[in-house]
């Protein structure tokens, strides 16, 4: 019971361990609203987005900034006011890219600088040589290499001109190729650069669960300027797409078990200065609604209601389609995880069979250990079955065996009782027959001796014999008649006795 106790212990221990361990990767999140724009009233009534200041050709309004719109040779920033005053961040960027067209330009830019580029740049709408970091979304094709659109991390230092003509290939840090072109639902990038590793997640756009994230790509040991510059900005050349950004989300990430830089005695100060900033801008906000309702009275809410409870035919089959379509990624993607799966345990087999295989040939100088282990883990209850199931198969066979001898001896016992039956009978009669005419022979056969015998006496001489007693030839054939009629009459006889006895039985 003691050493129970104390295992018990220790394995709680270890549970403890793996929690902290667990926990201590993760790192605390902190939603930065002075960082962040979301709608609905994303823009004010002035037009100005509170936080971040905005030109060139980028027009904010409350539910979204259209940083380039669907114009030619249109160029558009949005930057955030305040420098990143956190090491590490996540920024999920929600955004649609939309054109009429098969192909689209130029594409969108997400970017953190040392400081805050130009709104009529070269590089997607913003400035070239920059230092830090852009990720590209790139939708024209300059080099042809048909690999648009592409998503790509170029980190620069403030010296290097972006390679337009080759799509930046020969400048970028990571990569994916990903359509986010004209996607029924908004796309999103999750761009994460905690411990000096930057990640980026995409979303495609096909279902409007904010689950479907996939790994665009990872690159480690990015060292980034310290107090740089949130910005997005967006360009269109000879083609044009309109590029609308609706969410702009900030997260700051800390080490567990470590405070924000800037320490906790400026905190106190700062929160409360943070906290009535916050209270100031939701009473704006709230002040704005009002004014909106006051100025809008009754159209509006109609307009808002009608919409809210009709839906145009086109609209409704356009919602059923994306519906199933979503529901057919679902089980597509639910199809491809299995499918890897499968796959997966096939080369795990595959590789454990070749094992096995290589173990057979080295099986005496091999690992006795390893080869045991293998068979167990794998083939022990398939190998059982089958010696099971021949066992069997041997049982049933012996059992058929006897069973066929024993048809075998019975039938030959039939046939022979069929064989001897009647026979038997045929031959008892014939045997009294042929005993009783072999008799008759015998008895034929002494007499004629004895005629021979008598004959020759008789030939010798008559004086040997008295006349009166001597036997004459004419008594002699009487006598054998009469014989003959007593056997015939005798054998009749009994026939004639057996056949009424059989009638009887
Ligand atoms: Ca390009
Ligand atoms: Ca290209």
């Amino acid at each position: 019971m003691k050493m129970a106790a104390e295992v018990r212990w220790l394995l709680i221990f270890h549970v403890f361990l793996v929690i902290a361990s667990v926990l201590g990767e993760i790192p605390h999140r902190k939603f930065e609203y002075k960082y962040s724009f979301k709608p609905p009233y994303l823009a004010q009534k002035d037009g100005g987005v509170p936080f971040w200041e905005y030109g060139g050709n980028a027009i904010a309004s409350a539910e979204n900034v259209r940083v380039a719109p669907s114009l030619r040779s249109q160029k558009g920033a949005i930057w955030v006011k305040q420098p990143v005053l956190f090491d590490w961040w996540e920024v999920e960027l929600i955004f649609r890219v939309t054109g009429r067209g098969r192909i689209g330009a130029d594409g969108l830019a997400f970017w953190y600088t040392s400081s805050k580029g130009a709104y009529n740049g070269t590089v997607f709408g913003s400035s070239d040589q920059w230092n830090g970091l852009g990720i590209f979304f790139d939708s024209f094709d300059n080099d042809n290499k048909h690999n648009n659109p592409y998503i790509m991390g170029v980190i620069n230092d403030g010296t290097k001109t972006f390679d337009h003509t080759n799509d930046g290939m020969t400048q970028l840090s990571a990569g994916c190729l990903r359509d986010f072109r004209n996607k029924p639902f908004a796309t999103r990038a999750k761009v994460e650069y905690y411990q000096n590793t930057l990640t980026v997640l995409f979303h495609n756009g096909m279902t409007n669960n904010e689950q479907d994230y996939e790994m665009c790509f990872r690159v480690e040991n990015v060292v980034l300027p310290k107090g740089g510059f949130f910005g997005v900005s967006a360009a269109t050349g000879g083609l044009a797409d309109d590029h609308d950004v609706s969410h702009f989300l900030t997260h700051s990430l800390f080490p567990p078990g470590q405070l924000r830089p800037d320490g906790q005695k400026v905190s106190l100060e700062e929160q409360q200065k943070l906290s009535q900033e916050y209270l100031d801008y939701q009473k704006k906000l709230e002040q704005q609604k009002e004014e909106y309702r006051r100025d809008h009275p009754e159209e509006r809410r109609e307009r808002e209601e009608f919409e809210e409870y009709f839906e145009t035919d086109n609209q409704r089959e356009l919602r059923q389609i994306f519906s199933g379509q979503s529901q057919m990624f679902d089980a597509l993607r639910e199809l491809n995880r299995k499918l890897d799966e499968i796959v997966g345990r096939q080369e795990r087999s595959l590789s454990l069979i070749s094992q096995l295989q290589l173990g057979g040939v080295q099986a005496t100088g091999g690992q006795p250990g390893q080869q045991v282990q293998l068979i167990d883990t794998i083939r022990r209850q398939e190998v059982d079955t089958l010696l099971g199931n021949q066992n069997v198969i041997i049982n049933t066979a012996r059992e058929i065996k006897s069973f066929v001898n024993e048809v075998y001896s019975k039938t030959d016992t039939i046939l022979n009782n069929q064989a001897r039956a009647p026979t038997a009978q045929v031959q008892q009669m014939g045997y009294d027959y042929h005993s009783l005419i072999s008799e008759m022979r015998d008895g034929l056969n002494t007499l004629k001796r004895d005629v021979g015998q008598m004959n020759t006496k008789v030939g010798s001489g008559s004086t040997d014999c008295p006349t009166t007693n001597c036997l004459t030839t004419t008594m002699f054939l009487l006598f054998v008649a009469i014989q003959m009629v007593i056997l015939l009459g005798y054998s009749l006889y009994r026939d004639n006795k057996e056949a009424q006895a059989k009638k009887l039985y």
